[in-house]
């Protein structure tokens, strides 16, 4: 053997002996073989605390795989300004795209030009046409359960309300307010709820602001506002607060930015939402799957994450605004007086 092979074979020796001494685990511990790799996530847009706790998981599990991470957040939360950010993502080809749609329909194209050049394509928190499979962070049908039973339960059973949501395009608040409606029509104990406008803050504070303050001008007999977004939430019962209103405020909240107006005898008695974190991390599970060739997205596969679970690739709902297939990560989790301390620490 020349000199040059019992090197490496010392090398390799060396190698099977490291491995053999690794922790063993679920993935969540050390790092896999990603090392070439880079991931890339596109968040709705800069400046939104969930997108941001969001795109932290998504590096942290890169990190963790071994592959390398880069996190865009648009400046302006539309199609366009994530089709330019995506267009510089293909240019540095990078491996996996994840992204959280502003339109259901507007980067299909962009996306299809990823994957003609091998990149793969999920999406998280908001689906769109052209992904190869949607990270869904809860089923559709179970977070407007939640968000009509709120209503219902802030209401007393009967009176009126109005949503407050994000932006008019965006997928993921559109598909909530839909089966919301559904939900309302199919069973007779929402008859005597009366829904009077749904608005849209943009996820902007400001414009979320303006619009709890217009709501409460125009319906003057107002019991709830609705928030299917962190952004909205927040900047509604900050108002009703300041103002001294009595109206109650529900929706989808995130813990940390909600202390002091969530629990008995604040704006929000109880809010939902899901861990956005974890929301991040699963997403690039999903496209290092892709990558490994461990999942094609098809429905009726299913693959573990490299964070040691197992995820069943489900059917798009299309009735539901889900045009790709799709993992399920969580259900929508309550927060109230009880447990919301605990919680603003972690998310
Ligand atoms: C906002 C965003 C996001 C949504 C959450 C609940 O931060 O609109 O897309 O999932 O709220």
């Amino acid at each position: 053997m020349k000199k040059k092979s019992k090197i490496l074979v010392l090398l390799m020796a060396l190698v099977v002996v490291i491995a053999a001494c690794a922790p063993a685990g679920n993935g969540d511990a050390g790092t896999t073989d990603g090392g070439d790799l880079t991931f890339a996530i596109v968040t709705k847009s800069a400046g939104n605390p969930f997108m941001e706790r969001m795109a932290s998981g998504f590096e942290t599990a890169s990190g963790r795989m071994g592959a390398a991470s880069i996190v865009q957040h648009p400046s302006l939360i539309t199609a366009e300004a994530q089709i330019e950010v995506i267009n510089a993502l293909i240019a540095q080809e990078v491996d996996g795209i994840a992204v959280a749609a502003n339109d259901a329909q507007a980067l299909a194209a962009v996306l299809q030009t990823a994957r003609d050049a091998g990149i793969a394509v999920v999406t998280l928190d908001s689906d769109t046409a052209g992904s190869q499979m949607f990270v869904n962070q809860a089923g559709v049908r179970e977070v407007a359960q939640v968000l009509v039973d709120s209503v219902y339960d802030m209401t007393g059973g009967s009176g009126q309300f109005a949503v407050l949501s994000a932006t008019a395009l965006a997928t993921n608040q559109n598909a909530w307010i839909a089966a919301m409606g559904d939900i309302i029509s199919e069973d007779a104990r929402y008859a005597n709820l009366e829904w009077v406008a749904t608005v849209f803050g943009d996820d902007e504070w400001q414009a979320s602001t303006d619009e709890t303050s217009s709501l409460l001008a125009s319906f003057p007999d107002l019991e709830v506002i609705v928030a299917p977004t962190t952004v909205g939430i927040l900047a509604a019962a900050q108002y009703v607060q300041l103002v001294g209103s009595d109206v109650l405020i529900a929706g989808l909240g995130l813990p940390s930015e909600m202390l002091g107006l969530v629990g008995p005898d604040l704006p929000t008695p109880y809010m939902y939402l899901w861990n956005p974190v974890e929301l991040g991390e699963v997403a690039a599970y999903a496209l290092y799957a892709f990558v490994n060739g461990d999942t094609t997205g098809a429905a009726g596969e299913s693959f573990v994450s490299q964070g040691g679970t197992t995820f069943n690739v489900i059917a798009a709902a299309p009735e539901l605004g889900i045009v790709n297939t799709q993992i399920i990560v969580g259900l929508p989790f309550r927060f109230d007086g009880s447990n919301i301390d605990e919680w603003a620490e972690v998310f």
